[in-house]
């Protein structure tokens, strides 16, 4: 993305040059050298200091003419490059301006501070039924496009809105769905806004997100509201425009963090909201203490997050749950399965009489037990025996052998973490039951809320992935804007023929493809007694993985893998894969909780038929001991593949989440952070995209009054229209590869600038001579 060429530069050129701790700075050319292989060498003063720099000309870009706060769309800069687009973000941020596109895609950047003049009816009203570009940039402007293009052309609309932890992707996706359920609310003969008739469809709707975010969302060291779960929601519409109905799909909750917390981060809302809200006739229902003393809570000493209220929070939770329509009953249901879930984490055991054997510890843990039970609907004496043993269908017959307090303490988290993961996933089905998918509705607008591109010190199954996931978009999003492009030189007539770039598609063979990644993955789980040591070797040994560009083995470590992402590379480490790609419910567990005597548990745990394929599936004959396995992978890539599937079918917008700092402070932007989500967000691809073809495209009349001094006896002729003057200046000025549409002209990379060079060298020269001819007059 660098200047392509010397010739750009003059002495005095404005440029951008690398800095280590900015990335880029600005400088000015004070000399031009050839260097030894011919290239170009600037020697550059720094415009902070004056420091002297020498850097070869191919890193050093031109800097755009400085427009005070920015444009609002990077595509109007002369020159397209890292730099340039980093440097206009930053100055709108400085603004307040936290929205600016590039073409159709809309950046944001997270404000970390409330904005209320830009959002609300007020704004709503503004951006109601105006072109893309008309006003500033703003959210509301996508998704009222979404809206229309959807009315328009009775086509299906998603938003997909991306972006790393604490971006702003939910706060964003919210703002879309107001906007959304504001534009198709129902509305009365007077045109009156709103549903007389109680419960609208664009309320639950609206609703359905602080009731998942309190069960599904948690804090960590990156938000305090961090969605631990992916999020496509879609919402129907009638062929008058008017709500009709929705859909919610969710992806891969954490389920880890049900049983282990790190300082300072929380576990789910829903649990400190529980044990601080609660009344007290609930709390004696619920056998609840206060969230310090449940250990599934306490291994992390953050309990309140500043500013909100547990309390409170509780009584927005149980409202947003009756309002989206899930009645009392099932409430208590659901708030007892989640004590039920803090009594598991309090049930501590002691070895038993036994050797390697382990039963629930006397005291509290008692108590616990008793409470978990009566919570669940099961006897305690049963409780306790799934916990602490475990049967094996051998040939002779199932055979129950005990288990050690360290294993019974793994089997407890484990029956933790499936009873809370499928409460979560009754209550997205109650959801949506409650608010009713419109299968004959006239047309629908998706809104996907998924983790963004994540690449940590440690990276285990679910960064694998969360990055198969932006993989996957990354991909359509490529599609994309190469298409709009196309589009538009198939517009203007233009050949395009010979652009290409370079896709995404290897990495995905590499992870999803035949004997992938995951394949050898499942294979390894498919085997009792395969370590990751085994998954390893695989990986380092079969072709289809090991000879993939994409795909290395890191020096220094037997048992890590590192894949090139579009984003960068990420190592992961194996130990837990095998572990974590096992998704199945532990025979004891699946026969105690499907005898419960609360329904509701009972339903949660009603036996599935087995999938195709499945390993472990009981024969008739056999007894029911076995269990199902499942793999959290492949399971993933089903649900992504069903995912692109619908997101095929319609058409496409981008919101790209920027998070401007890593202290989630307000007026703080931190270049090389936010360059890096830039790049994770596939924003420089789009650049790069755009560059391969003819990143700058200028209407004729405009290139003409930029460009007419290069010919000016063109420009005062009276027969030559703007095209033909254009194309007379195109053709002195020696360039090759430009082309001319039908009403702009487009440039290639770098030809703006030579331009610009060949414009500003004449003018001078001009002036020069201008200088001589006033002193000949003196
Ligand atoms: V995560 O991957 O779920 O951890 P998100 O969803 O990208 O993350 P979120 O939307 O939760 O981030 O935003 C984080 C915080 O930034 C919010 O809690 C707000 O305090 C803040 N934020 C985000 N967007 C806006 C905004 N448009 N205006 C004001 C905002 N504050
Ligand atoms: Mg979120």
């Amino acid at each position: 993305m660098a200047a392509p060429a010397t010739v750009i530069h003059t002495v005095g050129s404005k440029v951008w040059v690398p800095d280590p701790a900015e990335s880029w700075i600005k400088a000015a050319v004070q000399k031009i050298e050839e260097g030894k292989d011919g290239a170009g060498v600037l020697i550059v003063a720094l415009e902070e200091n004056g420091e002297l720099r020498r850097v070869p000309a191919s890193d050093a870009p031109l800097q755009n003419v400085e427009t005070r706060g920015g444009v609002e769309d990077m595509t109007r800069l002369s020159y397209l490059h890292e730099p340039g687009v980093l440097w206009n973000i930053k100055s709108r941020y400085m603004f307040d301006d936290i929205y600016t596109y590039t073409g159709s895609i809309l950046i944001a950047v997270n404000p970390f501070a409330p904005l209320p003049h830009i959002y609300g009816p007020h704004m709503m009203d503004q951006y109601r039924g105006v072109d893309l570009g008309d006003l500033s940039p703003h959210v509301y402007a996508i998704a009222d496009a979404a809206y229309r293009q959807m009315r328009k052309e009775m086509k299906g609309q998603s938003i997909l809105v991306s972006g790393e932890s604490g971006a702003g992707k939910t706060e964003t996706s919210k703002l879309i769905m107001k906007y959304l359920a504001y534009m198709g609310g129902y509305m009365d003969a007077a045109g009156r806004r709103g549903s007389s008739s109680g419960r609208s469809v664009e309320e639950q709707v609206l609703e359905s997100n602080p009731l998942l975010e309190a069960f599904g969302n948690a804090k960590t060291v990156r938000n305090n509201n961090s969605s631990r779960f992916g999020k496509y929601v879609e919402i129907n519409f009638n062929e008058k425009g008017v709500i009709s109905g929705a859909a919610i799909r969710t992806y891969l909750l954490e389920r880890s963090r049900v049983v282990a917390v790190n300082n300072p981060e929380r576990s789910y809302h829903i649990f400190y909201q529980l044990c601080d809200g609660a009344s007290a006739e609930e709390r004696a229902r619920w056998f609840l203490k206060p969230a310090q003393e449940f250990n599934y809570l306490n291994q992390s000493t953050c309990f309140d997050i500043p500013g909100d209220s547990n309390a409170e929070e509780y009584q927005r939770t149980v409202t947003a749950m009756g309002k989206v329509g899930i009645p009392a009953e099932q409430r208590e249901s659901v708030f007892a399965t989640v004590a039920s879930v803090l009594h598991l984490g309090n049930i501590s055991f002691v070895e038993g009489k036994e050797a390697d054997s382990s039963k629930v510890a006397p005291g509290a843990a008692q108590e616990h037990l008793q409470a978990a039970a009566a919570l669940l609907g099961v006897d305690p004496a049963g409780l306790e025996h799934a916990l602490t043993t475990r049967s094996r269908v051998m040939r002779e017959g199932v055979i129950v052998s005990p288990l050690n307090v360290r294993s019974a303490v793994e089997n407890r988290d484990s029956l933790a973490k499936i009873i809370y993961a499928k409460m979560f996933d009754w209550l997205v089905a109650a959801v949506n039951a409650a608010i009713g998918e419109d299968k004959n509705c006239a047309a629908s607008v998706g809104v996907l809320d998924i983790y963004g591109f994540e690449s940590f010190e440690y990276n285990d199954l679910e960064q694998f992935c969360i990055n198969l996931a932006n993989e996957k978009l990354q991909q359509h999003f490529n599609q994309h804007v190469f298409k709009q492009e196309q589009a538009e030189y198939e517009r203007e007539e233009i050949d395009w023929s010979y652009i290409q770039f370079v896709d995404n598609q290897d990495v995905l063979d590499l992870i999803e493809g035949r004997l992938g990644v995951l394949d050898l993955l499942d294979e390894q789980c498919r085997f009792p007694t395969a370590t990751h040591k085994d998954l390893a070797e695989k990986l380092y040994c079969t072709p289809s993985v090991k000879d993939s560009q994409r795909f290395a083995k890191p020096k220094l470590s037997q048992t890590a893998f590192t894949i090139q992402h579009y984003a960068g590379p990420v190592t992961y480490q194996t130990e837990n894969f095998l572990d974590k790609n096992k998704d199945f419910v532990v025979a004891e567990h699946q026969q105690l909780l499907e005898a419960s005597s609360r329904q509701f548990v009972q339903e949660l745990f009603a036996s599935e038929p087995v999938p195709e394929g499945a390993e472990n599936t009981p024969s008739k004959a056999a007894p029911r001991a076995a269990f199902k396995f499942n793999s959290v992978g492949s399971q993933f890539k089903k649900q992504l593949g069903e995912l692109m599937a619908q997101l095929h079918t319609m058409e496409p917008h981008y919101v790209r989440c920027v998070k401007p700092n890593g202290l989630n402070k307000p007026g703080l932007f931190e270049n090389s952070n936010a360059l890096h989500q830039l790049r994770c967000g596939g924003v420089l691809e789009a650049v790069r995209i755009s560059c391969a073809g003819f990143p700058n495209k200028r209407p004729f009349p405009d290139f003409v009054d930029h460009f007419w001094s290069l010919a000016p006896e063109l420009y005062h002729m009276p027969d030559l229209d703007d095209r033909q003057i254009a194309e007379g200046i195109l053709k002195q000025s020696g360039l090759e590869g430009y082309q001319l549409g039908t009403s702009k002209v487009f440039l290639r990379a770098g030809q703006m600038a030579l331009l610009d060079k060949q414009r500003t060298d004449k003018l001078s020269k001009a002036a020069v001579q201008l200088q001589r001819h006033a002193r000949g007059f003196l």
